[in-house]
């Protein structure tokens, strides 16, 4: 016989296993997590150790994960000798809560605390990363994945972050430290390194199941390195981009540029092993493996997972054009720009200040208003490159359409948050502004950030 306790038990189990759809949504659910920047020790190699500055000593930092819906919650503590904050990249964030210092929010100090805490309203693969002096404590390691998932996910068997970084290491495998603030570096590409790692390590391996399904999130941390990926596969199957799920795409190979993500699905059905590669250059670099496990699982049904986006193009008759106009750097045309109201010739400008990016003619900072938007206004940015560099743009706090001429089948407008500007190009990037407050736009290439190319947007 049941007692009354064992029924209780059994018919709520059984209630759990029948009743409730796979993945359970509460809504607003407070998710709780803990960071901390500390000085850090870590083995790239055996036989040194490395000092990083690292969240919680781990790189990457821990992988936050939510569901779409729920409210973020970090409580971050800076155990570093220097002020810092944490910008959650790609998220429609609430504007206090975007981790700019001086412009949302004030440095977190030595010792202090702060609470992070923001709803996550928009699936897919994001990051988080240090956004005081970023060009030296990304490059030290404070960055880490943030992923928000959906119900399609829940369909999928295997979820694989792939966070990339491109070191720049002394012979000691220590950071080198010596290139910070290299003027040569930041008039040209950016400070690009010599060591390339998949969430911390050379070549990792992975194992994804057979007859199954797998997603991998590529995250691109490098200060200014742009990478490209192709794989064993005859295609790859891009679902992702910046966070937007997109109908599928087949391509050979794909670019990440700093700051940009891409999710590829992979169908294990009839493999036993992929290699990804990492193919900028002439060399190719093996970035990582799967390895496919054996199983006798029946192949998955891919039939029911609907991959479609629902971001639409703003209307443009009413839109507010805002032109920028991206000069500097090595081999550049400019030969003028104000810095802190008074105009300077290029040379002192770099010699003297360490400035060598301008926005119309405007040497940017974190106070450099670009243009003050009405609420709900659509607007366009139009910008053109008219430097030698390519240059990965970022909108804060917002996504944004632009006709990417990156994926060859694809002419229709992808909604990014990120955007690489190739040398000369000009595009329109275009958002409606239905997010109030200060949101940073500038160039990821974070050496280029800190010489000026950089600005805010005031939506009010
Ligand atoms: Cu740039």
């Amino acid at each position: 016989m049941l007692s009354r306790r064992n029924f209780t038990k059994r018919s709520l189990a059984s209630f759990l296993l029948t009743a409730l759809p796979s993945v359970v949504f509460a809504k607003n659910k407070i998710i709780n997590y803990k960071l901390s920047a500390e000085k850090s020790n870590f083995n790239f190699d055996k036989n040194f150790t490395s000092n990083l500055w690292l969240y919680n000593h781990e790189n990457p930092g821990p992988l936050l994960k939510a569901n779409k819906g729920d409210i973020l919650k970090v409580n971050f503590t800076n155990n570093l000798d220097e002020p810092t904050s944490i910008h959650w990249h790609g998220i429609k964030n609430i504007n206090k809560m975007d981790g700019v210092p001086y412009l949302t929010q004030d440095p977190v100090q030595p010792g202090e605390t702060f609470s992070y805490e923001f709803p996550v309203n928009q699936s897919g693969t994001y990051w988080y990363h240090a956004h005081f002096e970023s060009w030296k404590q990304v490059a030290k390691g404070l960055y880490g994945p943030l992923v928000v998932n959906d119900k399609t996910d829940d369909l999928i068997e295997d979820d694989i972050v792939i966070l990339a970084d491109d070191w720049r290491l002394n012979k000691k495998y220590q950071i080198d430290k010596k290139s910070f603030g290299s003027l040569m570096d930041w008039s040209h590409a950016g400070r690009v390194g010599n060591w390339l790692t998949m969430n911390g390590k050379k070549s990792p391996q992975y194992s994804i199941k057979a007859n199954s399904l797998a997603r991998l999130r590529f995250i691109n941390a490098s200060n200014a390195r742009i990478l490209k990926f192709g794989s064993s596969l005859k295609n790859n199957n891009i679902i992702a981009i910046d966070g937007v799920t997109v109908k599928p795409m087949l391509v050979k190979d794909f670019t990440l540029a700093p700051g940009q993500r891409i999710d590829l699905l992979i169908n294990s059905v009839d493999l036993l092993k992929v290699d990804f590669f990492e193919i900028s250059h002439t060399k190719q670099l093996k970035a990582f493996t799967l390895n496919v496990t054996k199983a006798n699982n029946k192949t998955r049904d891919i039939t029911n997972i609907n991959f479609t986006s629902n971001w639409i193009l703003p209307k443009l008759n009413k839109a507010k054009i805002i032109n920028i106009r991206m000069q500097g750097g090595a081999m550049g045309n400019l030969s003028k720009a104000n810095f802190d109201g008074v105009e300077k010739d290029f040379r002192s400008l770099a010699t003297e200040d360490k400035k060598l990016w301008a926005f119309n003619k405007e040497i940017g900072s974190y106070e450099y208003l670009l243009a003050k938007v009405k609420l709900n206004q659509v607007v366009i940015l139009d910008v053109w490159n008219d430097t030698r560099w390519p240059h990965s743009m970022h909108l804060h706090g917002n996504h944004f359409f632009v006709k990417s001429k990156e994926f060859k089948d694809n002419i229709d407008y992808i909604s990014r948050d990120t955007y690489l500007m190739q040398a000369g190009e000009k595009a329109k990037l275009i958002f409606l502004a239905d997010n109030p407050g200060k949101w940073l736009f500038h160039c990821h290439m974070l050496e280029h950030a800190a010489s000026g190319m950089i600005s805010y947007i005031d939506v009010a």
